[in-house]
C-alpha cells in the first residue's frame, strides 16, 4: 500500500532511531513516526515489520518494502531526497565525515 510520508519507526531511547529522525529534520523531510516499545517488546512489529525487533526501520512513500539499519537507511534518505546533503562531495572530505 502506498502512503505519501515516509515511515520511520522508532523508539525513544534508540540512538539508531535518532540519527534517521536527525537526517529526515535536517532535509526537511515530512515523516510519520511510530514508538516502538524494545524494552517490553512488539510482537505485532516483529510479526509485521521486522522479525528481529529492532529499531529505526523505514518505509519510504516510493516503495512498499520496509528497510532495517541506520546506515543504509540514511544513504538511501540522501539518494531520494537531494535536497541539503548530507555528506560532502570532496572525497578527503568524506572519508573525513563518514557515520560509523
Ligand atoms: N545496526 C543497527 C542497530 C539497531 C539497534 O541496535 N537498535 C536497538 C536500539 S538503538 C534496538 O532496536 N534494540 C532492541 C532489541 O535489540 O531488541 C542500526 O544501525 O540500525
Amino acid at each position: 500500500m502506498s502512503r505519501s510520508k515516509l515511515l520511520l519507526y522508532g523508539s525513544a531511547s534508540s540512538s539508531a532511531a535518532r540519527r534517521v529522525r536527525a537526517v529526515l529534520i535536517y532535509k526537511n523531510i515530512e515523516f510519520e513516526e511510530i514508538m516502538i516499545d524494545i524494552a517490553k517488546g512488539d510482537a505485532k512489529y516483529k510479526a509485521l515489520v521486522n522479525p528481529m525487533g529492532m529499531v529505526p526501520a523505514v518505509k519510504f512513500p516510493q516503495s512498499d518494502s520496509v528497510l532495517f539499519e541506520s546506515l543504509p537507511i540514511m544513504e538511501l534518505i540522501n539518494e531520494l531526497y537531494r535536497e541539503k546533503p548530507i555528506l560532502p562531495k570532496d572525497p578527503y572530505e568524506l572519508a573525513r565525515n563518514v557515520f560509523c
